[in-house]
């Protein structure tokens, strides 16, 4: 039986009337379907979804230690317990940098890092901790399954106590990365020994039993492929039917210098939007895709703005990830810069919490409440 492979129509018809695109659809997508036909599709999703609104958060990041037992072929963070450059942070400078964040108006706090070999698991809550009990109104977004993969074989607890240690010492929610891509056959030269799919998928399963909301990614533009990418695409689809628990997904370009693979060309502007529009369609139960700029380059991620995303990230101060591979976008945007950015791409800046609740602001303080209903229930 010959089965006939999907055609643009077919495709348009489907995201017009909101019927879910298969496998064979996303390869289509993928491979064959024209930028500007991804995007005009992608953006008809986008605004159903969200309007006209472009959110950003102020966060702050932190990555307390880069220390890390594995040696992700794509990392340029990474450093072995005697490097010149190895850190890890004291009580001291977790306040300090939490601090800085209340100083310039952050809700968030967005903190991953490396393994480190000599580190305890109680070390870890205790970043977690501190941070929390110097600020409490920042929300702490903390640790990918990688991590907590690591916590459990350190502890030999299930993941569930894990995370729940976490949650007691003040954890909010969990960032999206570690994911890379999915597929073994991509899993094992980009990163053979760290947390495998399966596990990634059952952390965030646990993390959302036990309440908290999580982001997911797809790190792109390396050895993998289309089908590799539709895989990921796809069981991250599926859990979010199980659990709903996921609240943005962030499409992550790979970028080459100081890593293992620095002989792979990072992925141009055109591969970028095509990775936001391919998302957007493909990941019908997912409020928000992110388009994040640190990565991207602002230019990139406002013209993402028509492509599928509804979200810029935030002012990122402190980003250490990508800036160690290269990237050459600011350590940071200002606020009145990325209402410009969002605004000259015809969307309406929303700033946002973790959570996606509207942020008010008056003068230094800050609020998720809205002015009015404050005023009407005093
Ligand atoms: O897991 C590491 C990726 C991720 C490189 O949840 C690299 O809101 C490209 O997950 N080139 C960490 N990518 C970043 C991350 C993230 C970022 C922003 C927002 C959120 C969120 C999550 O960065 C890692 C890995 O996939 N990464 N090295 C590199 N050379």
């Amino acid at each position: 039986m010959t089965i006939n492979p999907p055609t643009i129509r077919d495709i348009e018809a489907k995201v017009q009337t909101g019927e879910r695109l298969t496998f064979d659809d996303g390869i289509f997508l993928d491979e064959r379907a024209d930028l500007f036909t991804l995007g005009r599709l992608a953006n008809l999703v986008r605004e159903r979804k969200n309007g006209n609104a472009a959110y950003y958060n102020t966060n702050i990041h932190l990555n307390p230690t880069n220390v890390c037992v594995y040696r992700c072929r794509f990392c340029a963070f990474r450093a072995d317990l005697r490097d010149e450059k190895a850190y890890a942070f004291t009580d001291e400078m977790l306040r300090e940098r939490i601090l800085e964040g209340r100083s310039q108006g952050a809700t968030e706090i967005h903190v991953v890092g490396g393994l480190h070999h000599q580190k305890s698991f109680d070390w870890y809550v205790n970043v977690v901790r501190v941070l929390h009990e110097t600020c409490p109104e920042i929300h702490v977004k903390a640790w990918t399954p990688v991590e907590i993969h690591w916590f459990s074989y350190l502890t030999k607890k299930p993941y569930d106590w894990v995370l729940q240690q976490m949650l007691d010492a003040g954890l909010g929610s969990m960032p999206g990365g570690g994911a890379e891509i999915f597929h073994p056959e991509v899993r094992d030269q980009i990163c053979e020994h760290k947390a495998d799919s399966s596990s990634w998928i059952d952390i965030h399963r646990t993390a959302h039993g036990l309440g908290l909301r999580s982001n997911a990614t797809m790190l792109y533009g390396h050895v993998e492929q289309a089908r590799h990418r539709i895989d990921h695409l796809l069981q991250l689809r599926a859990l979010q039917d199980e659990t709903g628990g996921f609240q943005t997904f962030i499409p992550l370009a790979f970028h080459p210098e100081n890593t293992k693979l620095d002989h792979i060309p990072k992925p141009t502007g055109m591969m970028d939007l095509r990775m936001v529009a391919l998302s957007r369609l493909m990941l019908d139960n997912f409020d928000h895709i992110k388009a994040y700029w640190i990565m991207l380059g602002e230019k990139i991620a406002q013209v993402a703005l028509g492509f599928g995303a509804d979200d810029l990230d935030g002012t990122v101060v402190h980003e250490l990830i990508y800036h160690d591979a290269g990237a050459k976008t600011p350590e940071g945007l200002t606020v009145a810069h990325i209402h410009r950015l969002i605004r000259e791409a015809g969307r309406d800046p929303i700033e946002r919490d973790t959570l996606y609740r509207r942020v008010y602001r008056d003068g230094a303080h800050w609020s998720v409440t809205a002015p009015r209903e404050t005023a009407a229930t005093t």
